[in-house]
């Protein structure tokens, strides 16, 4: 009788242990763009990159994504590809022309990520100026393109005029989160008033964004 006890006892506590690992995750929204649906999207603009549909490109600009009625949860995990197309100048003393080229996302209007990305090759004799990313503005310790996943991309207008070309960052940030809201904000504070097409200068997109919630059970 004791040992069959005892038997029980281990076979509720390997249970339990068991559940605190397992978690539950549901994905919740999931866009790579191709159909242009920006559903649940407000300031959503469409364009084609690279043989791809990409929510952008944006010069001074912003997205927001609302997510409604989201099962129970501990935490949203979200993850896109951020483009940064053409000549970003990264951090630059306040009231240069050229920057700082500041991009940032907020969850819940609350700030997650808030940087700086610099464009250029840092080859001898080459501008070169400091990003703050992986870390944050006004963090200047990283070279341009620091963090990449891919620096072979074409400029987003014509390749003459565009010779820094796009860098891709693979975006990845779990937020501990519960609310059946969710709210995300992608937005920049890009510089450069010595030119006229800006857009064409400098600009960014965002392609593949995927939400996933995540219960402990
Ligand atoms: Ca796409
Ligand atoms: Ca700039």
């Amino acid at each position: 009788m004791n040992k069959l006890l005892l038997l029980s006892f281990t076979f509720i506590i390997l249970l339990s242990s068991c559940a605190k690992t397992v978690q539950n995750e549901v994905q919740v929204y999931s866009n790579d763009f191709e159909s242009a649906n920006l559903s649940g999207i407000t300031g959503g603009i469409i364009s084609s990159f690279n043989g791809s549909k990409v929510l952008g490109n944006y010069n001074k600009g912003e997205f927001n994504l609302t997510i409604n009625d989201l099962p129970k949860h501990d935490l949203v995990d979200i993850s896109f590809d951020l483009y940064i197309h053409d000549s970003w100048e990264g951090v630059q003393q306040i009231g240069s022309v050229s920057g700082p080229d500041i991009w940032a996302m907020n969850v819940d209007r609350k700030s997650y990520i808030y940087t700086t990305f610099a464009n250029f090759d840092c080859v001898a004799g080459n501008f070169c100026p400091p990003q703050s990313y992986p870390g944050d503005y006004p963090a200047q310790s990283n070279n341009p393109k620091t963090g990449a996943s891919r620096t072979d991309l074409p400029g987003f207008c014509s390749e003459a005029s565009n010779p820094n070309g796009t860098t891709l960052y693979k975006i990845h940030k779990s937020v501990s989160h519960s609310d059946k809201m969710l709210l995300i904000q992608c937005l920049d504070k890009l510089v450069q008033t010595n030119v006229t097409d800006q857009k064409c200068d400098e600009s960014w997109s965002v392609d593949n964004l995927v939400v996933k919630v995540i219960k402990y059970n």
